[in-house]
């Protein structure tokens, strides 16, 4: 296999060892992709997001046949919601606060309908699935320790939304030492010039942040 992706702004390259990859699924959860969760309760579109979904169940069915690790993260807050800072509690002006009744149960909370992952993208055994209270997936969970434990060193970055918890989590990781990639086109904002203004940050000087390449280049590497 060529270890090399196209990419921008310049070739991505694979570890010698690829299950030293991994493929990270930001929150692709009921609660930002449906109507009656969190991010229709914050008065956002959710509609648009779907549009994803095929190009990032093609990646993950590769990652899978190929038996590399798949970690799926969910934005969560406990019941008593004793992990939810007052500042992201009441942020806001929206009808829903998290932790109120909503058409998919309690907003954002754990273990509630619209906080399960969607069907399309449900989670195997035995991979990863990190519950994170934050916006990026390194504050307050294992998940820094997990990749450490697994020798990963590569994450390609894929989920929603582009420039909160996808790109949050893409910096927490640059600044750990990870080469990281987000894929284009598995990556979903509510606000299109947000998605296009992230992958211009993420890979401008020379890849400050890292990479982004379509879902494509991938796979063509795979192939
Ligand atoms: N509101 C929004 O765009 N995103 C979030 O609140 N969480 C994630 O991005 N997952």
């Amino acid at each position: 296999m060529d270890l090399t992706i196209t990419a921008l702004p310049y070739e991505y390259t694979l570890p010698d060892d690829l299950s030293k990859l991994a493929l990270v699924i930001i929150d692709m959860q009921r609660d930002f992709m449906e109507p009656g969760g969190f991010g229709d309760a914050l008065g956002n579109d959710v509609t648009r997001l779907q549009a994803i979904v095929p190009a990032l169940k093609e990646l993950l069915a590769a990652f899978r046949t190929l038996g590399l690790p798949v970690i799926h993260t969910i934005e969560c807050h406990q019941p008593d919601l004793s992990d939810c800072p007052p500042a992201k509690l009441n942020r806001g002006k929206g009808s829903l606060k998290i932790g109120d009744e909503g058409p998919m149960g309690r907003i954002l909370v754990l273990g509630e309908p619209g906080n399960g992952i969607i069907p399309d993208l449900a989670p195997l055994p035995g991979e990863i699935v990190i519950s994170k209270p934050g916006k990026g997936a390194f504050y307050a969970t294992p998940l820094g320790a997990i990749l450490a434990e697994r020798g990963i060193t590569h994450l390609l970055m894929t989920g929603v939304t582009t420039e909160v918890c996808v790109q949050t989590t893409m910096r927490e990781a640059n600044d750990r030492g990870y080469e990281c990639l987000m894929v284009e086109d598995c990556t979903e904002s509510y606000f299109p010039e947000f998605k296009q203004a992230t992958l211009e940050m993420v890979r401008a000087q020379g890849g400050i942040v890292g990479w982004t390449a379509p879902s494509a280049n991938v796979l063509d590497t795979f192939a």
